[in-house]
């Protein structure tokens, strides 16, 4: 470790997490200004993608075009997470930038595990296999009605592969998200995401806020 990294220390991993709707890029660029207004060296990213591979397997596993077997999905996902966490999240935190990641591990394990039902321990276990066992310091899931949440997202149009899935798939997937909620309540706090964005915002700033005065 060079004489700069132990004087900065280890960066933090914030994730954000959610269906589709909820408000995670919304409240990513709020993060990012807060971040930015505390002085804070930090990166922002998202997944699938964040790489140049991890955006190549991102336009293959959300592409409308053919079917595709949930564990080449999973497997994409992976890999995805893979190039992202070795090329830029590790590197990062090394250098104690922190980092911001628009989904992460969570949404295999809600997206794969519960709503494709491969079941959660082996996405865990392929994840572990891979070498990728990073956990975040902080998740923040953005929680609302899956209704709500799919209101949003059609009128934005355009749906990808995934958000064509059934009602029911997205229902197992938030449940999947409250049980790791339940299951670590120190690193993934909850968030109503049906309030206004003001009031969201207002929450997510609060939690972040927190990790900042952790350090
Ligand atoms: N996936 C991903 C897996 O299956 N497994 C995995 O391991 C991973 C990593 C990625 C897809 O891949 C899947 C999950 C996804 O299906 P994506 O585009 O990255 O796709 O993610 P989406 O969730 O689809 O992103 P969205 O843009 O749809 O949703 P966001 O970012 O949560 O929502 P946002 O901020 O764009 O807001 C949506 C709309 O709601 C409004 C916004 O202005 C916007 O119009 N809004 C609010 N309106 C009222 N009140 C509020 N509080 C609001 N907050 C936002």
């Amino acid at each position: 470790m060079s004489l700069q990294q132990s004087l900065v220390g280890r960066g933090k991993f914030i994730t954000l997490e959610g269906l589709e709707g909820v408000g995670k890029t919304t409240n990513r660029e709020l993060i990012e200004s807060q971040l930015s207004a505390a002085g804070i060296d930090f990166i922002g990213t998202r997944e699938p993608g964040g790489t140049p591979i991890g955006e190549q397997l991102r336009e293959l596993v959300l592409s409308t075009r053919g079917s595709m077997q949930a564990e080449t999905e999973l497997m994409i996902m992976v890999a995805s997470r893979l190039e992202l966490v070795s090329q830029l999240i590790e590197p990062a935190l090394a250098k104690g930038q922190w980092v911001l990641c628009d989904r992460y591990l969570d949404a295999s394990v809600a997206y794969q595990g519960a709503g494709r039902a491969l079941g959660v321990e082996r996405v865990l276990q392929l994840h572990a296999l891979m070498g990728v066992t990073l956990t975040p310091d902080l998740t923040l899931l953005l929680d609302m009605s899956v209704k709500d949440g799919l209101a949003r997202m059609v009128a934005r149009g355009k749906p990808d592969r995934i958000e064509n899935e059934a009602v029911e798939f997205f229902e197992r997937a938030r449940q999947a998200y409250l049980q790791r909620a339940v299951a670590e309540p120190k690193r993934i706090e909850v968030i109503d995401a049906s309030l206004s964005k003001d009031d969201v915002g207002a929450s997510v700033a609060r939690a972040v806020r927190r990790l900042i005065q952790s350090v």
